[in-house]
């Protein structure tokens, strides 16, 4: 196959399907390299040989990458040779490195470090196409870059491409024991036992997904570290972590804990500014750097949660950054000093008390204090994540500082993994918020890519956690979070749209239908989550003091966490303006705080994030408050309800494996989206004592209470809180045999479906059996793999399951009976039958 003059390889659209016979787990992600089919390939004029002009790890990845993509998508072999083969090539290769085999190419401008470039070249009649990196990493992201587009039928044209920031790092959360804080998605790729794990193969397989996007750095281990992170043994265990991702350019960082001098030097004291302590890090750095030549550097959380930190010995966060900054700087290393510091020991009787104003009042006064070597990496947010929040105003604060923005992939306040959320659309409005500094436009974007106040580090982080299942983040759809975070991270200005479109190309194939009801899905689905759980900027209205997942409104008040909404019967709303309240809004520059100050310019979506109000609060749309919380929640629960039946359009179209997960994901967030409507709703009537006009909320003209039915060996307990059960009852079976719950139906003759509200705890697997006049008629085990990642013994709003089974013909006078058989601690209990007429 010849190359042609240009590299015009136009193959947009091709209809053709290739039927998938293979069932797929997911682990390639977005790296399927699915064969293209004939006709597309065939479009494909490109060079059949691959030259590697380097010799580095990374260039040989980049190099065997190329062709290992192509042979799978376009059914030719590519050989890869580090010589000129004497036919057309492929020139893989730094400008210098490049030059040395074809003296006469001249590079067309230096590509930046981490960046490439494309060109084609004719010498000595052959055509080649040369890929030109500023440095090997360049040459992987460019090789990379090619085959997202051949993957995607796509043009790849002579062109050049440059990363955002030099900061684009993951963090995992994961532990040393091989849990992974707020993991949802197995066990740690990492480590198990207390080590490292033996077998590594995952690790080297995630670097080849991170460095496909443009990722260069990877925090292996928990913020909230092990002590022994530093001990000289577990630096030995980390360097085989850093060997697996060499090869992918991606360079292996620590979370530390500052009391490290201390605890694993002995020392007496953690000080920043003792000299022994400095001499420490320094010697704790130099040994480190011994055994992992690239370490990336240090992430550092303190003086938050339970962390020790300067405060102790009455320092800043500057001092102690810079103690261990100088440490690393010799060696290239940064350090990112988290700014997620705040008291969670609020007093909650202080009304001007507020946790989103830690950040500032931390960090502001120290702006120019840290090292050049230092970047304060700091949440979007100025809470923790939440399904809404405004962007934090220590953006725009730190004028001499360098700052990353730190985003969270793994879906701690929005739905675990369980819940199809794609964050992309959430990121993009903390990014492109304009902050106004020095009344000017600094979108946060520019601000953490140094731009807008000439800063020279900066970048993105990403919470990942992927863990040990097949498919890394248990959700399907979910990949699409980390795909999204890279492709950000190289360059925020990407539209959702663009990037959605090219995940799900990868992922599910270029059929149109597909391509069409995936990105609708994915596009809407932050917005839909948003709907049915925490409304106009409240807060995720999760229970905090749980795992974070389902409903448990009032967890937020009445403690030192600071995450309240301060609701009474009259109104509800944290009331952060400067002229009434805790004065965060002054922490904004002066045209973004106007905007928040002012009840006619404040967005309705930041309300009650900015404000308290009283419940009959007129929105800008016209309708009150209240009505607005009724009606999104009806609204959010009805569009996730009918992501079942969109999917089903695509059978056949997926792989079955693929299809049949994604499916019973989705059916189960159906249900599990009416419990929070159904919590969020009940719990706003009652407080505000405000009716739904609709008459929905409190209403349920076809359910049936499990308390209310005839019970043999049931018996009714209260669940707590009161808002994540029907009528807040539900009925266990405390004894070994089974139980029985029936009832003589009186409804119009039809076919229904029937619909079982139960909790599947992960104490059992009870069995469940539905009885149409003593015929079963459906039969299930209460064995889901809920999001708690440890036992969650309570009967609530995460543990409450909807089972259905359609197609039921009902006559009045029939008998419905629910058998329940209990297991280990799970006493097969259930909260309610609901009938539906189809
Ligand atoms: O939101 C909180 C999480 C903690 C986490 C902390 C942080 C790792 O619930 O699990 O700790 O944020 O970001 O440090």
């Amino acid at each position: 196959m010849r190359a042609g003059n240009a590299l015009s390889l136009l193959a947009l659209s091709f209809l053709l399907i290739v039927p998938y016979a293979h069932p797929e787990t997911g682990e390639q992600g977005w790296l399927r390299y699915a064969a293209l089919p004939q006709q597309a390939a065939r479009q494909y004029r490109m060079p059949q040989h691959i030259v590697a002009t380097g010799q580095s790890a990374v260039a040989r990845s980049a190099a065997t990458e190329l062709a290992r993509g192509l042979h799978s998508m376009l059914g030719e072999n590519f050989p890869v040779s580090s010589t000129l083969p004497g036919e057309d090539s492929f020139v893989l290769g730094t400008p210098t490195e490049i030059q040395h085999l074809l003296p006469s190419w001249n590079a067309p401008s230096a590509p930046a470090p981490e960046g490439f470039s494309l060109a084609t070249f004719a010498a000595q009649g052959h055509h080649y196409w040369v890929l030109a990196g500023g440095t090997d990493r360049g040459e992987l992201y460019g090789a990379f870059r090619i085959l997202e587009l051949v993957a995607q039928q796509k043009q790849v044209s002579p062109g050049s491409d440059a990363p955002s920031s030099p900061i684009r790092w993951v963090n995992q959360w994961d532990n040393f024991d091989g849990s992974i804080e707020r993991g949802y998605a197995g066990r740690s790729i990492f480590f198990d036992g207390g080590h490292v794990r033996a077998d590594l193969t995952r690790v080297s397989e995630y670097g080849r997904l991170l460095a496909s996007v443009g990722i260069n750095g990877a925090t292996v281990n928990n913020v909230n570290s092990d002590l022994r992170t530093l001990d000289p043994q577990m630096i030995k265990e980390l360097a085989r972590i850093a060997d697996a991702f060499r090869p992918w350019g991606v360079r292996m960082s620590l979370s530390v804990d500052l009391s490290s001098p201390l605890v694993v030097g002995h020392l007496r004291t953690f000080d920043p500014v003792d000299p022994a302590v400095a001499t420490w890090w320094r010697n704790k750095a130099d040994e480190i750097y011994k055994a992992i030549p690239d370490f990336g550097g240090f992430v550092i959380k303190a003086d938050s949660e339970g962390r020790v930190g300067p405060s102790k010995y009455g320092r800043t966060p500057a001092q102690a950054a810079n103690v261990v900054a100088r440490a690393l700087r010799p060696h290239g290393g940064v350090v990112l000093y988290r700014g997620f510091v705040y008291n969670n020991h609020l007093d909650w009787n202080d009304l001007k008390a507020d946790r989103a104003r830690a950040g500032y009042d931390n960090f502001r006064a120290l702006d120019g204090e840290f090292d050049r070597n230092v970047i304060i990496q700091i949440k979007h947010g100025p809470i923790d994540f939440q399904v809404r929040e405004p962007v934090s105003p220590l953006f725009a604060a730190l004028r001499h500082t360098n700052q990353a923005i730190e985003l969270q992939i793994t879906q701690e306040y929005t739905g675990q993994q369980r819940h199809m959320v794609f964050l992309v659309p959430m990121w993009k409005v903390a990014l492109d918020t304009d902050m106004r500094a020095q009344n000017r436009s600094t979108p946060v974007s520019e601000i953490v890519e140094g731009k807008s106040f000439h800063q020279p580090l900066g970048g993105f982080v990403g919470v990942a956690n992927v863990g040990l299942d097949a498919n890394w983040l248990h959700h399907p759809m979910a990949m699409a979070n980390l795909y999204g975070f890279g492709r950000l991270a190289w360059n925020p200005e990407l539209t959702t749209r663009q990037i959605i479109d090219s995940w799900t190309r990868l992922t599910f194939g270029n059929d149109p239908k597909v391509v069409f009801i995936v990105n609708g899905l994915q596009e809407n689905s932050w917005r839909v989550y948003e709907l049915y759980t925490g409304p106009l900027g409240i807060g995720t209205l999760t229970n905090i003091l749980g795992i974070h997942y389902g409903p448990g409104i009032e967890s937020a008040e009445r403690n030192g966490w600071g995450q309240w909404f301060r609701a009474d019967n009259k109104g509800i709303g944290m009331d952060r303006t400067v002229a009434t309240g805790t004065g965060y809004i002054g922490q904004y520059p002066p045209e973004l705080a106007k905007i928040y100050e002012s009840l006619e310019t404040c967005p309705d979506s930041l309300l009650l994030f900015m404000h308290h109000v009283p419940y009959d609060y007129v929105l800008h749309d016209g309708k009150t408050l209240v009505q607005y919380v009724y009606d999104s929640h009806y609204e959010g629960a009805s569009l996730a309800g009918s992501y079942p039946s969109r999917w089903k359009t695509l059978h056949g179209l997926i792989d079955d494996q693929r299809y049949y997960e994604t499916l019973g994901m989705f059916e189960y967030q159906a249900g599990h989206a009416i419990v929070w409507r159904d919590a969020v709703t009940e719990w706003f009537q009652r407080i505000s004592g405000i009716p739904d006009k609709l008459g929905r909320v409190g209403h349920y003209p076809n359910r049936i209470e499990a308390e209310s039915m005839q019970a043999d060996g049931y018996t009714a307990v209260d669940v707590t809180p009161w808002e994540t059960a029907s009528g807040g009852k539900a009925v266990v079976c405390n004894r070994s045999a089974p139980c029985t719950l029936t009832t003589r139906l009186g409804r119009p003759d039809g076919i229904y479906s029937i619909s079982v509200r139960y909790f599947d705890l992960r104490t059992g697997v009870s069995q469940y059996d539905l009885q149409l006049n003593g015929k079963s008629i459906a039969h299930w085990a209460a064995n889901a793999i809920l999001p708690p990642a440890t036992v969650d013994p309570h009967l609530d709003g995460s543990t409450s399951t909807l089972f259905t089974v359609s197609d039921i013909r009902l006559k009045s006078g029939d008998t419905l009976t629910l058998r329940g058989t209990p297991n280990q601690a799970e006493p097969a209990p259930v909260d309610y039958i609901e009938l539906d007429k189809q």
